[in-house]
């Protein structure tokens, strides 16, 4: 077994980490044979509520999990880890808008992405999930220009997630039948998820999703507001937004990330965007992405049609407004 990785979580006494602290200590992200020391970073406010998290890490007696360290010091928590996951910020409620939450978010990640440039390991692996997640992702990583831009990136799997289960649940499909469900563009209701690409196994074939469904008006309607605003939805009826799916898209995208993807099957991810299809650079936009040797590559090639082309110049569009919007906080 090799040594044990440090891995940090932010926001370590909320609601995603306590669904998330346990895949990742029992190998769900890093394997059976990775064992592993876990950095808890939260407020000073909740330092009591996070005592009782590694209580509860404790008691589930994990043989991989080597350690813990609670802490409200971002100096401490970054500490030579290889890999960490942004989540701690303050969470939409009801009725609040993304751009409420930018003015309050970019300052943490401001200080987050200095804390991670003077003490993670210069290889570490970022994952955004605190919102808005992909101008946090690319705040963060110009306050860390030690560590390569790549190495940010922002959490879109949820959404993929949700889009892939809504293109099986309408097949009638296992949600592993279904594959290659891009989503383009902004973690916010102006996200693209696009089904055009994607593929399903039925009856032992490999099929073209819009050839299985044969209802394109659907593809273009139903289910990109579905998936848009299924976090909205899920708040609506939960009173509190998505906990227990958001922490297994983010085991999904750092497993992805470290493990790589099949041949032939991409994931989608937000990357500092370097211009591929037409989108605006030096922003964070999510991509489909392949992943070899623990890099990630932007799947080229792909036709982008006249509805696509709108709606990818839109999600840009709001990125780039919240680029500016970010850099006139700061
Ligand atoms: P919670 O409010 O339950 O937990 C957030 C935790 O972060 C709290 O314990 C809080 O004290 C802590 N925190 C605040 N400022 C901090 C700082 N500077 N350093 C460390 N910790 C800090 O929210 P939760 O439901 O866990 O959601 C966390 C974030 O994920 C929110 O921003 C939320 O909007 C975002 N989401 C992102 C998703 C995505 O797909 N990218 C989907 C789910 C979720 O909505």
């Amino acid at each position: 077994m090799s040594e044990p990785i440090r891995v940090v979580v932010t926001g370590a006494a909320g609601q995603i980490a306590y669904s998330l602290l346990y895949m990742i200590a029992k190998g769900d992200v890093f394997g059976p044979n990775q064992p592993l020391i876990l950095h808890l970073l939260d407020i000073p406010l909740m330092m009591g509520v996070l005592e009782g998290v590694v209580m509860e890490l404790a008691d589930c007696a994990i043989p991989l999990l080597r350690g813990v360290v609670p802490t409200d010091d971002p100096a401490v928590a970054f500490k030579d880890v290889s890999a960490a996951f942004l989540v701690g910020s303050m969470p939409r409620k009801q009725g609040m808008e993304r751009k409420d939450l930018l003015s309050a978010n970019v300052r943490i990640f401001k200080v987050q992405g200095e804390a991670l440039d003077k003490h993670a390991k210069k290889d570490v692996r970022v994952l955004v999930v605190g919102n808005p997640a992909n101008t946090n992702a690319l705040i963060c990583s110009k306050y860390a220009p030690s560590i390569p831009s790549e190495n940010f990136t922002a959490m879109t799997r949820l959404d993929q997630n949700r889009a892939q289960a809504q293109i099986a649940a309408r097949l009638g499909l296992p949600v592993g039948n279904v594959s290659n469900v891009i989503i383009w563009g902004n973690h916010s209701s102006t996200q693209y998820p696009d089904a055009s690409h994607a593929v399903v196994q039925t009856d032992g074939k490999q099929l073209k999703a819009s050839d299985a469904i044969k209802d394109d008006n659907w593809l273009r309607s139903v289910f990109v507001e579905t998936v848009q605003k299924r976090g909205a939805t899920v708040i609506a009826a939960r009173q509190m937004s998505s906990a227990m799916s958001a922490a297994k898209a983010a085991a999904d995208h750092m497993r992805d990330w470290f493990n790589g993807t099949a041949p032939g099957q991409f994931v989608s991810m937000g990357v500092v965007s370097d211009g591929s299809y037409g989108t605006p650079k030096d922003v964070v936009f999510s991509f489909p992405v392949s992943i070899k040797n623990g890099k990630w590559e932007i799947v080229q090639g792909l036709t982008i049609d006249d509805f696509s082309r709108k709606m990818l110049d839109a999600t840009g569009k709001e990125l780039e407004e919240e680029k500016t919007d970010a850099v006139g906080i700061i």
